[in-house]
Formats: structure tokens, sequence, C-alpha cells
């Protein structure tokens, strides 16, 4: 390929280019072809309310019905690589037991039409999304719910690991002990933190028996763990607050980060657990097996720092245990913030997660595996050709890939780049508030799809392997 020599930052030319996505955001069909329900479809039912414009998950962005199109598109906007999440209630109707045959149709199609296209399928196994038979029998509190996910993570090496080469156990592994088990963001909705604790450990566990599942299969791909990486930043250098950093970094990044990488949790966590008397229940063999089962491959979600400073009051003893009872969060003066989402945007973050990732986890294979701005009303940058102009989100991709580049130019083993989203999809409890994608998707209009402005501007970045 000729080089261009407008090119500033240059990657490397194998560099992973896509976007990433998950199976209840944008499938919809949740109850169509033998799919089970899963905690999202049930808490719908239960609170409706509670999504943004009573928007619930059974009908997202549609991928299910036009997966081919889409990934034409993709094609077209340059991807090498698009990571979807397998719906395990989809699979699993029951969550272990009987497979879904239609299931099995659906995404060998969709792995079959990647490739294809020329574009390598990177397959997460859980994103947010427990099968409500597994819920009712405890969901991640239960060890029989840890044995049913190697079960599933195993069906799914062998009936797709011929093809598919790049896994993930899990999406985030911190956001459902947060959102379900103490911030009441996700289904069961409970602020206990000894639950959280114990949810926490059952599902490292639960990617260390996935990943022993796949090495025994003696498939010949790589096997990761996607976690969200929020530098905590404190707020000065006074003692307190590098100390309320220190902790705020390992609840929210060392506690899946060390396992996953080391095979062994921060000794400071459990020291900290251990003072507040909420260590989880370890049985015998759990750790050694945490131990011998890391992962090759690392994916780093970013979208914002972690600010924090020491507290300022004494916690009441009366209130729920929670992380924050060791730190405040911080609000920097000055700080740029996307107002749609209310988080900061923080480009050099990405760097310094990069750096900490090579100097403290042996430099480990990793590729940024989410990073992306949701916005709302995006139809406000509508042109007279239906085209979003999204100008701020080629500013924000371009920002944090040139903290990429400096990470690679300084030796960083940073593999890729995949934008949240490809199109517009079901945010969870912001249903379609904020818009991420490249592609938009027209609700009113038969969730039409149209390129954004940033698709095409992406497609030329790729091809020119740099901007
Ligand atoms: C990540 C999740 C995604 C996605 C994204 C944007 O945490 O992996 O599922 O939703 O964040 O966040 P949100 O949709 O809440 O705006």
């Amino acid at each position: 390929m000729k080089q261009d020599s407008q090119v500033q930052y240059r990657f490397p030319a194998d560099f992973w280019w896509g976007s990433a996505a998950s199976a209840t955001q944008t499938e919809g069909a949740a109850d169509r072809d033998g799919k089970g329900k899963n905690i999202w479809d049930y808490w719908y039912e239960l609170e409706p309310h509670r999504f943004h414009g009573g928007v619930g998950p059974a009908d997202t962005s549609k991928f299910y019905d036009r997966y081919e199109e889409d990934i034409r598109l993709m094609k077209e906007l340059g991807h090498n690589s698009f990571r979807f999440s397998i719906s395990w209630a989809r699979l699993f109707p029951q969550g272990h037991g009987e497979i879904n045959e239609k299931a099995v149709h659906f995404y060998n199609k969709v792995i079959d039409q990647l490739l294809a296209n020329g574009i390598q399928p990177f397959v997460n196994l859980y994103h947010f999304d427990m099968p409500l038979a597994l819920q009712e029998k405890g969901g991640w509190e239960s060890r029989f719910v840890v044995d049913c996910f190697a079960e599933y993570a195993s069906t799914a090496f062998r009936l797709f690991g011929d093809r598919v080469k790049k896994w993930f156990t899990h999406n985030e592994p911190i956001v459902p002990v947060e959102g379900g088990y103490l911030y009441n963001f996700h289904y069961p909705n409970l602020c206990d933190f000894q639950k959280a604790v114990q949810v926490g450990f059952h599902t490292i566990l639960s990617s260390a028996k996935a990943i022993k599942a796949y090495r025994e299969l003696g498939q010949d791909g790589q096997i990761g763990i996607i976690l969200n990486l929020t530098p905590s930043y404190p707020r000065s250098n006074h003692p307190a607050d590098l100390e309320a950093s220190r902790i705020a970094d390992a609840f929210f990044n060392r506690s899946f980060l060390d396992p996953s990488v080391k095979g062994t949790f921060p000794p400071d966590l459990v020291e900290l657990l251990r003072s507040v008397n909420h260590l989880p229940i370890i049985e015998e063999g759990d750790l050694e097996l945490i131990k011998a089962n890391t992962i090759d491959l690392l994916g780093i979600n970013y979208y914002q720092p972690r600010r924090v400073k020491a507290r300022e009051s004494v916690p009441n003893p009366q209130a729920p245990l929670l992380p924050e009872h060791f730190f405040d969060f911080y609000e920097m003066p000055g700080r740029k913030m996307n107002p749609y989402r209310g988080w900061e945007i923080y480009e050099k973050g990405i760097y310094d997660i990069l750096i900490n990732v090579k100097e403290n986890y042996d430099n480990i294979p990793c590729y940024i595996s989410e990073n992306g701005m949701g916005v709302e009303h995006e139809e406000r940058f509508l042109d007279e050709q239906g085209m979003i102009q999204d100008d701020y989100r080629i500013d924000f991709i371009k920002g944090h890939l040139k903290e990429v580049h400096r990470a690679l130019q300084e030796g960083v083993n940073v593999k890729g780049y995949h934008l949240w989203t490809f199109m517009d999809n079901w945010s969870w409890l912001n249903a379609y508030k904020n818009r991420y994608g490249f592609v938009s998707v027209d609700l009113a209009s038969d969730a039409k799809r149209t390129v954004k402005k940033s698709g095409y501007w992406f497609k030329e970045m790729v091809d020119k392997q740099g901007f």
C-alpha cells in the first residue's frame, strides 16, 4: 500500500480496526426463535419506567434480522474486525442443558458473513445478560451458575471455535457487580456489599473455568477478558488523596485486572476486604484454578477517568457499606465533559492505562475494545443530504487515537482500536437516548441505517493507516 505523507499518526498495517456491540443492545428479536428471557427482558416487564422513554430490550436495533446488511456496511466502513456477544439465553434458553438450534444457526450465519467480508469475528460470552432461569437460581451469587457458564463457554468454543479465533469471557465484569449489587442500575437491584464481593469472585472464577475449557479443547485462537479500566487520579499528592486513589484503583481496576492477567488478587484489596469482614467464600482449588488460567489478550474499554480525594466526612455507620466508604469522588475544575452522558473526556487516560499495562502487567497483548461518545439528539446535525455531521465524534476518536499512537511508539503491545459502537443501539437504562454509532438508526422509519460522517472518516483513516 502506498504510504500517504499527510499521515502524521501512522498505525501498523495489521492493526485491528472496527467496532464493538452486544447481543441485548442490538439483536432485537428478544422473544423470537426460542430465545429465553434474560434479566433485562424481565426487569423491563417489572419496571418499564426505569428505562429512558419507557423503551425496553425487546426490539433493539434489529441486527438479528438485518445482520447481512450491517456486515456489508461494516466492510464499507473499513472494518477488519468486529466484536459482538452471544446471547447466553438465546443459545441456552434455560441457561444450561438444551441448546437452541436456531441460535446456533444465527451465530453461524453472522460469523460466516463476517469472514466472507474479510472481518475477523471477536466474540464475547457475557455482556451483562444473565438468563432469567439462572438468575432465579441466584445468578452470579451461585456456584451452580458458574458451572453453567463454563458449560455455555465450552459449547460456544466447540460450535464456533473453528472460525472464531478471538474469544472474551466477560465484558466489564465490574459493571454487573456495581449495577446489580451496589448502585441499583442492573437487576437484581441490590445494595449488598457481601453479595457484591461474592459475585465479583464468582465472575473471575467463571472466567478462569472458561479459559481452562478453551485450552483443554486445544483450539488455536486467543482468549481474554474485556475490562473497563478507569485510571484513578488523586486530587493532589497529599498522602490521604493518594491513599483514596489507591483504594479506588484496587476496587475498580485491579480487582479484575490482577486475577485476569497475573492470576492473583491484589493483596491490598484482600486486606481491605478482610478489615471490613467481607471476604468472599472461596472453595478449595479455586485460587489455584484462577492462577493457572490467565488470559492471552486484554480488551480495554475506556470512556472516562475516575478522580477521587480523601473522604471529607466520617461515613454514616448505619449506611450500607459501599466503596465510597473509603474515598470521595472529585470533580476537577475545568474538566472537559460529555454533557449527554455526564462523563469526563480525558484523552490522556487511555495512554496512562496502556503504559500501566506495559509496566505492571508484563506488556500483555491488548487492544482498545471500546471507546466512544454518546450524544443526544444527533438529528440536530443532519445535513441536507440526510447525513449526521458528527465532527465531535471524529475529534473524540482522533484525540484518543493520538494517545494510543504515543503508547505504541513507547512499546506498548496494543493491537487495535474498536469504537463503541457500529450502529446506534439500546444503552441499557438510557435506551436510545445517547447515540454512539458510526451508523445512525432511525427508529421512526423501520430502523433505517444511514452512515454518519464519522463512518466515512473512519474508512478513509483505515485506508491511510492513520490520520
Ligand atoms: C460500556 C458497555 C456498553 C455500552 C457503553 C456505553 O460500559 O460495555 O454496553 O453501553 O458502555 O455506555 P452507555 O450505553 O451506558 O452510555
